[in-house]
């Protein structure tokens, strides 16, 4: 099954608009938080189920900080990352999805995509959709087939 994501959509949701209208045969959306005002519209309009968690400007909402959910037989680590230190290096992450059994470890919050695999288990940013750090806006695809993710992460001139 293919999932899009994205990360710190930061209020501009019109990028998102156009990568849904873009990709086609996505099942679900995944949302790794930076607004949770952004995941309301994206649960609203897009059709699709959205998996969500709250970033580090996200406050109040009820949602998770950190989730595992489970999408075409694979187990998915997801947060927004600033609980796992992410702006240091990833391995806190990895080792969390790892003691969760998942195959993949998904998060935002550093505005840069990242696309590796580290112990077998991947590790992907999809990037800021709104606000790169550097370089053009960008976003996720996964492609999860029984149980094992493909990804790649879009660029996207707005
Ligand atoms: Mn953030």
């Amino acid at each position: 099954m293919r999932v899009i994501v994205f990360s710190d959509s930061h209020g501009d949701v019109r990028p998102m608009d156009k990568a849904l209208a873009a990709v086609g045969g996505a099942e679900a959306v995944i949302h790794l938080g930076d607004i949770e005002r952004d995941v309301r519209y994206l649960e609203k309009t897009c059709g699709l189920p959205v998996y969500a968690v709250l970033g580090n400007n996200d406050f109040g909402a009820p949602r998770p900080t950190e989730s595992v959910i489970e999408l075409g037989g694979a187990r998915i680590f997801i947060c927004h990352g600033h609980t796992r230190g992410v702006s240091r290096g990833t391995e806190g992450l990895v080792l969390a999805a790892e003691s969760r059994g998942c195959q993949a470890a998904l998060y935002g919050h550093t505005h840069r995509p990242d696309d590796r695999r580290e112990k077998g288990i991947l590790v992907f940013n999809p990037g800021s959709c709104s606000r790169p750090r550097m370089g053009a806006p960008t976003f996720g695809v996964l492609e999860i087939e029984d149980g094992s993710c493909g990804s790649v992460v879009v660029d996207w001139i707005i």
